[in-house]
């Protein structure tokens, strides 16, 4: 059994399209063991997001991403990290196939609905970095 970190970021929920990912993530047979929603601050984006901090569109990310609440989640089941990535599709919207989250949601690169982990190992820093917030 793997664990992996689900956010689901502020577009999701002013364009109330919580439910509709969350049923997808269900219909997937994947088991939500925890479920919150918070707001993030920048400090905690200078962590979650430490790989983008010299990139220019940093300071717009942290915008977007303070923009309102999110909702964090622990998804649990076999090789759920990658199972999970596939389901949401890539960062780039216009590269995520139609079938995804992203390919089916978003039209933004910033603005991509869900944040999920990109290894076994950012999952578990990632539980703990948000486990505060549960
Ligand atoms: P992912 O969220 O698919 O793991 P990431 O970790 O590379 O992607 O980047 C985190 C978030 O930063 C991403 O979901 C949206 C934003 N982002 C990444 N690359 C971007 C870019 N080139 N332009 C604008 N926003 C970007
Ligand atoms: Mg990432």
């Amino acid at each position: 059994m793997e664990r992996t970190y689900i956010m689901l970021k502020p577009d999701a929920i002013k364009r109330s399209l919580v439910g509709t990912i969350i049923k997808r993530i269900e219909d997937k047979g994947c088991n939500i063991k925890a479920m919150k929603m918070f707001t993030l601050n920048e400090e905690i984006l200078k962590e979650h997001y430490s790989h983008l901090i010299e990139k220019p569109f940093f300071p717009e990310l942290v915008n977007f991403m303070t923009s309102g609440p999110v909702i964090g989640m622990i998804i649990e089941g076999t090789d759920v990290v990658v199972g999970m990535r596939n389901l949401m599709g890539p960062t780039k919207w216009e590269e995520a196939s139609p079938g995804t989250i992203r390919g089916d949601f978003a039209n933004n690169t910033t603005e991509n609905l869900i944040h999920g982990s990109d290894s076994v190992s950012n999952a578990e820093e990632e539980i703990n970095r948000f486990s505060k917030f549960f």
